[in-house]
């Protein structure tokens, strides 16, 4: 039998377009359900009743949760095809370490440097950038932080360019002034079609988080 594979996810979710990247890279199909998080589905609360959040995947009827541990499952799952995690142990550890120094730090500190104002927003910006700068650093002069080739923390970071464009608007910077080889970097990961057929439009993106910040202030 077939194996039934459905995605919860939101289009502008970067947490979601890692997941759908790793599925493109391993050619599996699978039925994607866009989520209303202002009206969330009650599959959604059924899927994920601790966290309540996108993305989930739902293999044989079975949920698994969280990104980047999604990754990981479909990693292992098709592992025919494509490998995403280094086979290296050394290698795999540090690519997790990086992915996961990305979930502590770059959402929570976007949310902060976009919803503050005055000092305190050029403060959280500065924190911002040096993230991505820590990041850059991490890169080195390899060509992708898998080496020669794409891998889990490219693909565990390229969704966030999809926001590059907010995130630079929301601070009057430019990426490409304050992480060059980084921009170069996501350049190069943007020519392979799994990712380029994966993230959204970046205007596209501004809008939404423009509307995103226009609810939270009628609130
Ligand atoms: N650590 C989670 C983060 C997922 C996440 O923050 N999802 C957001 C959308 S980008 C969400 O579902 N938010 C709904 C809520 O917070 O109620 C992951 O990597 O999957």
């Amino acid at each position: 039998m077939a194996d039934e594979v459905v995605l919860l996810d939101t289009w502008a979710s970067m947490f979601g377009m890692r997941v759908r990247i790793a599925l493109a890279e391993k050619g599996v199909n699978y039925e994607y359900k866009e989520e209303d998080l202002r009206n969330k589905s009650p599959l959604l609360l059924q899927m994920n009743p601790i966290h309540q959040k996108i993305p989930v995947l739902v293999h044989n009827g079975k949920p698994i949760c969280e990104s980047s541990i999604i990754v990981q499952y479909i990693d292992e799952v098709w592992s025919d095809k494509s490998p995403i995690l280094p086979s290296d142990p050394y290698q795999r550890a540090q690519a997790r370490f990086w992915v996961d120094y990305i979930d502590k730090m770059v959402y929570d500190t976007w949310r902060k440097y976009w919803l503050s104002e005055g000092e305190e927003h050029e403060r959280w910006k500065k924190e911002f950038i040096s993230i991505f700068k820590q990041l850059e650093e991490a890169l080195g002069d390899k060509p992708f932080y898998g080496g020669d080739t794409f891998g889990f923390l490219d693909l565990g970071l390229i969704p966030f360019y999809s926001w590059f464009y907010t995130f630079e608007t929301y601070g009057n910077f430019k990426m490409e002034a304050e992480c060059p080889k980084l921009m170069s970097w996501a350049k190069r990961c943007m020519q392979r079609e799994t990712v380029s057929n994966t993230l959204p439009d970046e205007k596209k993106v501004y809008a939404h988080v423009v509307g995103m910040k226009k609810a939270l202030e009628s609130k």
